[in-house]
């Protein structure tokens, strides 16, 4: 039976060494209560580092077995791991690049080999547990060389990942070293996901230009996958917020807590001690609302709630510093016997307490630089049970992008945040009670078993789809079948398109002509097959390279032909009429003079805007541009308009390479039939072909075609077998 593994850098659990021994404390964070509706199930597991530096075999066999009572298999770490990988490439390189603080990235190569060798040791712990068919879902960016490991390892595994942290642009992205390292690293999974719809249309613009793999609709395609990349916006355990909120406990604590500040105003901030969290600027602005309004002095506090983290970093002690430095100023310049402005503390608290002061706070204020998600800002919204408060959210946070009843902010506009919370400080009940509602209504629905849920759902939906198009991929086996059926065959005919079928495509069209190589395979063919070669391609080039073979050529999608026996007669499908040319060629031209790299290939029956030399995304913004001006003129002119490969063509409806095939097979008889293609328009042939034909579309996409073959070196080497030669 499959199992499900999750991995994540921290098991959800922490270790404290007491006398000799290690005691265990489970995580109550909220992921760790979401996916353990997952690894607390069969024979699942989560894999991960337990969080302590334990070298000593003995107690890491204690450690082990404590673990396995948990359904929690432990990674150990070194000290030099920690410092290297975790500290250093995770915390140091990732984390400030991942939340655009360039200033603090650090480009150190041996961060990045421990990075390497702590993703293989996961790698390993994870091959020692997994068989060939588990479902692998590994979290955040400690691992994201984790995926592709593993799918070298288990080719048929099924896995995800997901990252916490926002992912940004691809100019971020392009500075660091490693980042084709990186970015395939993480394509071995099958499902990417992140917080926002941002996070991955970053993500797949920096694959796209970084690792040349291109995407449509959220599917990267490989050359033997699919990878499907999705938002998943990540909720809490809303029930557990809301009820703790109710509980007596917390109640009491609201109560003796209010009795000590008295009845002023509270605002509320809690996050990690961290740079991205823009706790600074958030004292700045709260100094500011106090120096412009004194009538708030002795009613407004703020409680400042600052868990330490990571603190042995320099960049961290010294945020620590400012910190202290600012909370200390805006005190000892405003406080008064009976009133502290800032109530700040440096520790975490119970999650009693820490709900007491989410449920008695007026406002909470969120204000990251940067967040993936920012989990703080929900927690507080179902904290709210009597529905009165308001939040204050940084439009940096994933969470923005759902709770449009906060009063959104951008944290480096002082003045609006100070504004935000003067608006907070004045806004009605009624209009708290129905932006908090709204609010809670949607945490309530999308709360965290719903996010496992729905992300489980969906990698089960892509393994489906990729098994789908896996079954129709030529292997041996259908080479071989094949192979037979043409042996077999009196007289067969073969289909066989040029650009990204039997070759590979090149920044100049003109540079793809037939290699040695093909020649070669193409003359051996023709000696047992009639060889028809089927392109897009202008007549002249066509015939040129294929000058002295014995094949028929149909060229420009069908509007020409030209028979083996009569090499010297190309035949015009229709007449030529040529009056809408100018007009198109108009528009296009001023497409090119917009586009360095663009450029117009005139054919007898259409015109070609090609753009593979065009930097990336301009292109495919101009070419955008340019269909939907084309569609508008070609309904005028009856054209039609094709995407193709870095091309966009306009040409007579009417033909095609489908009609052209059949054409040319007209009063002849077959008794095998093949066409090859790698693009839509071969889709026509296709379809166009009786259903006995074999059809194959080049590349990993949905097609009409019975199969689909990886790549033009495959195309070769069925080819190849058909003739009986080896080709690789
Ligand atoms: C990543 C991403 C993304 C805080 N103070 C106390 C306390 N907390 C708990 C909160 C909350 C958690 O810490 C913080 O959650 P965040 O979402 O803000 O951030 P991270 O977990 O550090 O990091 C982030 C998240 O992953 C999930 O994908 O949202 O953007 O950076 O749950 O309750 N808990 C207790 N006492 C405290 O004083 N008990």
């Amino acid at each position: 039976m499959s199992k499900t593994i999750i991995v994540s850098n921290r098991l959800p659990v922490s270790l404290r060494l007491r006398n000799g021994r290690y005691d265990f404390k489970p995580s109550a964070g909220g992921l760790a209560t979401g996916l353990g509706s997952i690894y607390t199930k069969g024979e699942n597991i989560w894999i991960g580092w337990p969080g302590n530096v334990v070298d000593e075999p003995g107690q890491r066999a204690e450690i082990v077995q404590e673990l396995q009572q948990h359904k929690m298999v432990p990674v150990f770490l070194s000290q030099k791991d920690v410092e290297e990988f975790y500290e250093g490439f995770s915390n140091e390189t990732l984390w400030p690049a991942f939340h655009y603080f360039t200033q603090y990235i650090a480009y150190n190569p041996e961060h990045w080999e421990a990075y390497y060798r702590v993703n293989r040791m996961f790698c390993e712990a994870i091959l020692e547990k997994a068989n060939l068919d588990d479902t692998i879902w590994i979290h955040d960016y400690q691992l994201i060389l984790l995926p592709q490991m593993l799918r070298e390892a288990l080719p048929d595994a099924t896995i995800g990942f997901f990252q916490h942290i926002p992912f940004p642009s691809y100019e971020i992205i392009r500075m660091i070293p490693w980042r084709k390292e990186l970015l395939l690293g993480v394509c071995g999974a099958d499902l990417i996901g992140f917080h926002t719809y941002e996070d991955m249309r970053h993500f797949l613009s920096a694959v796209s230009r970084i690792t040349g793999l291109s995407s449509e609709s959220g599917y990267i395609q490989t050359e033997n996958r699919l990878i499907n990349v999705d938002s998943f916006p990540m909720g809490i355990d809303y029930g557990k917020f809301e009820k703790q909120a109710k509980s007596k406990k917390t109640q009491k604590l609201v109560q003796e807590y209010r009795k000590q500040l008295g009845d002023h105003k509270l605002i509320l901030t809690t996050d990690r001690l961290d740079y991205s969290k823009g706790i600074p600027q958030r004292i700045h602005a709260f100094n500011q609302l106090l120096s412009e309004h004194k009538e708030l002095h002795g009613k407004v506090s703020m409680i400042m709630i600052v868990v330490p983290s990571r603190d042995n970093v320099q960049s961290y002690k010294e945020l620590k510093e400012e910190i202290d430095l600012l909370v200390g100023r805006i005190n000892s310049e405003y406080s008064t016997l009976n009133w502290v402005p800032v109530h700040y503390f440096y520790r975490g608290f119970p999650i009693e307490e820490l709900s007491a002061f989410y449920s008695m706070s007026d406002i909470a204020l969120v204000t990251p630089l940067r967040d993936g998600m920012n989990l703080v800002c929900k927690e507080f919204v179902a904290s709210k049970t009597d529905q009165t408060g308001v939040l204050i959210l940084s439009e940096m946070a994933g969470a923005s992008k759902e709770l449009l009843d906060a009063i959104l902010v951008n944290p480096n506009d002082k003045q609006s945040v100070v504004d935000a919370i003067y608006q907070a400080l004045n806004m009605q009940t009624d209009e708290q009670t129905e932006r908090i509602k709204a609010m809670q209504k949607s945490l309530r629905k999308y709360d965290v078993f719903q996010w496992v849920d729905v992300f489980m759902d969906r990698l089960a939906h892509v393994k489906s789809k990729q098994d789908e198009l896996t079954s129709k991929i030529v292997d041996e086996e259908v080479m071989g079948e094949i192979s037979v059926a043409f042996r077999a065959a009196e007289s067969p005919i073969l289909f066989l398109d040029y650009d990204g079928t039997l070759t590979g495509f090149t920044g100049n069209p003109q540079d793809a002509k037939p290699d040695q190589e093909l020649q070669d395979l193409v003359r051996s063919l023709t000696k047992s097959a009639q060889v028809v070669l089927i392109s897009g391609r202008d007549k002249d080039t066509l015939g040129a390279w294929f000058e002295g073979f014995s094949v028929d050529l149909i060229a420009e999608h069908g509007v020409w032909m030209k028979k083996k026996e009569h090499p010297e007669e190309w035949e015009l499908y229709a007449e030529v009429d040529d009056s809408w040319k100018e007009d198109i060629r108009n528009i296009m031209e001023y497409y090119v003079i917009r586009t360095p790299g663009a450029l117009i290939e005139e054919k007898h029956h259409s015109l070609v805007w090609h753009y593979r030399k065009v930097e990336k995304g301009l292109g495919d913004l101009r070419m955008r541009e340019l269909l939907s001006h084309l569609k508008y003129m070609a309904r005028g002119h009856n054209l039609q308009v094709l995407e193709g490969n870095m091309v966009l063509e306009i040409k007579r409806p009417d033909i095609n390479k489908g009609r052209a095939a059949l054409n040319l097979m007209k009063g002849q008889e077959h008794d095998f039939i093949l066409a090859v293609g790698d693009d839509w328009t071969d889709e026509d042939t296709f379809k166009a072909l009786p259903k006995e034909a074999y059809t194959i579309r080049v590349g990993y996409s949905y097609t009409q075609a019975d199969y689909n073959i990886k790549s033009f070196r495959q195309v070769r080497r069925l080819l190849g077998k058909l003739v009986e030669q080896d080709l690789n």
